[in-house]
């Protein structure tokens, strides 16, 4: 998911040309504006977190771009792409370190398993919106 940081700022083109470029392939694609009660699903496992209202607050704060992309060893390859949750550690030429401000406005999204690609890639698309 490009988050609504990088979208207000117009990186969505050049993230996706990235994303391309390290091999992913596109299954699905949608710029789409979450409600706070639909960010806040999206994110029900962070909802003990201190920083839960404020990310709930950001998600839903203007559009995103969700995607699922398809790779061999897709999860570990897309999270060295993005770099670290906070943009000053992430390495030179990761999304972060080159998209991203600060650790909550951080550009980007990546599932950290398998299991969860699943359950967020259903969160945003159907059977129909898959090729
Ligand atoms: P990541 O998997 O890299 O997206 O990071 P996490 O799942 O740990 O965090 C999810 C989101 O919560 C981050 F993208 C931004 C937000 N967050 C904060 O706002 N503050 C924090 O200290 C940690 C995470």
């Amino acid at each position: 998911m490009i988050k609504p940081d990088a979208v207000a700022n117009g990186h969505t083109g050049a993230i996706l040309n990235d994303i391309i470029k390290d091999g992913f392939r596109i299954v699905a694609l949608k710029q789409i504006h979450l409600s706070a009660p639909i960010a806040g699903k999206f994110y029900a496992i962070h909802k003990e977190r201190p920083f839960y209202n404020d990310l709930v607050q950001f998600m839903s704060s203007g559009p995103i771009v969700a995607a699922i992309l398809e790779k061999d060893n897709a999860i570990e390859s897309f999270r060295t792409l993005i770099g670290a949750t906070d943009p000053s550690k992430a390495e030179a030429g990761t999304i972060r370190n080159k998209y991203a401000k600060s650790i909550d406005a951080n550009a980007i999204h990546g599932s950290d398993s398998d299991e969860n690609a699943q359950i967020e890639g259903s969160f945003f698309f159907s059977a129909f919106e898959r090729f």
